[in-house]
């Protein structure tokens, strides 16, 4: 079949702010890339239309979509909007084009996606084995009640499958088509990564066994599962050898959280020689220092850790299971392991107040790590959080209906605000984190004296601009 995949097409002011787009990074969609490399496989002819950053008009999508047997949509909980606008766009222009939707928001709340009218079929969790079935199914080569992880319609009514198991063996997928990417149309900013390099995202395993209260596990699921070593080597030495990558980003939900895996990845990453730098993200209770020096000699340039509050009671709450003595030694381990950090704050967690929040901005000022983001928590669905925030008067429950919340567009208008709280006043915490963070003068003082070419001046002066107008 011929395949056509697409994020929903957004426009530039609606994913960045004035502010943020000229720091902002625009990352290809990994996870497109994982199916199409898997329908490639299996002979099918596939495109990827990534609607984040290609600028033609809807109607030539629509001209391009003619040559498709198969439409599919990636749905994440922040574009749902979009997405259901879009699909419906194309099944008014071409009634017999099968549409599939997928993706996080669509596997958290399947229901509501094969709802729409303008929607065939939806695909919950992981899409490789089940769109391929799918596809064999329109075909006439099966039947559709055969196919674990769909759900269809039979004369209108809705039906759903048993669900589909996880991949176990997730080694026998190819490597994401990262061929199908118009790379000229993607950049990588400075706020994300180490430093200048060519980047590219990579995956090792998938899965999470943790489960805090924000997080959503509709796709990967708690328990990991890794691509090999010797996989993982070998996506590596491609993706130097096809992309000229410099550095990699390993977006594992919690990369060091097997530590001898890890051990193992660094020293066969030394060995292949390859002259790659890379960066991670990780849990402040999955690292230690011999860990830490390891990875700092294998190059890595940065890790993110997601230490979410400056509150213990606020982090027990979420479930985090960390604490903030174990945020201060990993930190600490870190800085001395000469690796630098990127800290992910949150505010308007639930249960947080002014006085937690102050607490998050106060840690985050003791931590003093080399970058730091603090997002507003969007309870997202099907997250204990989510339920959390249902039973709360003043929160909208479908709110990803109405409108959309991108990475860099900071919320001026908060999806959820803790009960006691008003929105006013998470507002003001929120750009005061930021302003206090950043305008500190011993991080000032830091970022002027690091700068050592132009490169670094420019994002600097970008990440001021951006700090300023929040
Ligand atoms: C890496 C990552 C990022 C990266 C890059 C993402 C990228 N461009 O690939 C960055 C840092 C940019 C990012 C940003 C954001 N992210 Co993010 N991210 C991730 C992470 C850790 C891995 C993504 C990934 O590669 N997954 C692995 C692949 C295999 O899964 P997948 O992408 O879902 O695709 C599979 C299936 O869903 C399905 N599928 C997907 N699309 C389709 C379409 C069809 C037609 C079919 C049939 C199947 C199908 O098949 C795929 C292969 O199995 C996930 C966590 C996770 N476990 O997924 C969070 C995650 C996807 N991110 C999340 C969020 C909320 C965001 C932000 C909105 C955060 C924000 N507001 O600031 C932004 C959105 C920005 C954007 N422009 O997309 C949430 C999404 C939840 C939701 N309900 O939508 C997740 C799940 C994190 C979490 N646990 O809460 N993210
Ligand atoms: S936030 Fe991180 S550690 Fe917590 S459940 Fe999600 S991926 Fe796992």
């Amino acid at each position: 079949m011929n395949i056509l995949l697409m994020n929903p097409p957004m426009k530039e002011k609606e994913l960045f702010t004035e502010s943020s787009k000229e720091t902002a990074s625009i990352i290809p969609p990994l996870g497109l890339a994982y199916l199409a490399g898997y329908m490639e496989k299996q002979g099918h002819e596939v495109r990827i239309w990534d609607g984040f950053v290609e600028r033609q008009g809807w109607e030539k999508v629509a001209e391009l979509a003619k040559d498709y047997d198969l439409l599919g949509i990636h749905v994440l909980s922040s574009f749902v909007v979009r997405a259901y606008e879009f699909a419906r766009y194309l099944k008014e222009r071409l009634p017999d084009k099968p549409i599939v939707l997928g993706g996080c928001h669509v596997s958290a709340v399947p229901q509501e996606a094969l709802s729409n009218p303008w929607v065939d079929y939806v695909v919950v969790g992981e899409g490789e084995e089940t769109l391929t079935e799918l596809c064999e199914a329109i075909c006439g080569k099966r039947k559709l009640d055969t196919v674990k992880g769909i759900g269809f319609k039979v004369k209108g009514k809705m039906k759903f499958n048993e669900a589909r198991p996880f991949i176990e063996d997730i080694d026998k997928l190819p490597f994401p088509a990262r061929h199908l990417f118009n790379w000229k149309l993607y950049r990588s900013s400075g706020a994300r990564r180490s430093s200048e390099k060519r980047d590219m995202g990579l995956l090792t395993s998938r899965g999470c066994p943790f489960s805090c209260s924000f997080c959503s596990k509709d796709v990967t699921g708690m328990k990991i599962r890794n691509f090999s070593i010797p996989r993982v080597m070998a996506e590596i030495r491609h993706m130097v050898k096809e992309y000229g990558v410099q550095e990699l980003a390993i977006w594992d939900e919690t990369f060091t959280t097997q530590r001898s895996r890890v051990m193992e990845f660094c020293d066969c990453l030394k060995k292949e020689g390859l002259n790659i730098t890379w960066t991670c993200s990780s849990r402040v209770d999955r690292v230690d220092q011999e860990l830490l020096s390891k990875m700092k000699k294998s190059g890595c340039t940065l890790i993110a850790y997601g230490i979410e509050s400056g509150n213990d009671d606020i982090l027990k709450k979420m479930n985090k299971r960390t604490n903030l003595d174990l945020v201060r030694k990993a930190v600490k381990a870190t800085k001395k392991a000469g690796i630098p950090v990127r800290g992910y704050f949150m505010v308007g967690l639930w249960g947080d107040t002014p006085k937690t929040i102050d607490d998050t901005i106060n840690f985050a000022k003791e931590l003093d790590p080399d970058v730091a983001t603090f997002t507003m928590m969007v309870p997202l669905p099907n997250t204990l959080d989510y339920f959390r925030a249902c039973r709360q008067k003043n929160f909208q429950k479908e709110y990803w209906k109405h409108r959309m919340f991108p990475e860099f567009n900071f919320l001026e208008d908060p999806i959820y605000v803790p009960e006691g709280m008003t929105q006013k006043q998470l507002i003001r915490l929120h750009k005061k984190a930021y302003h206090s963070f950043y305008f500190r003068p011993r991080y000032l003082l830091r970022q002027v004296t690091s700068i050592r070419s132009f490169g670094d001046l420019s994002r600097l002066i970008a990440g001021a601009k951006t700090v300023l107008k929040l």
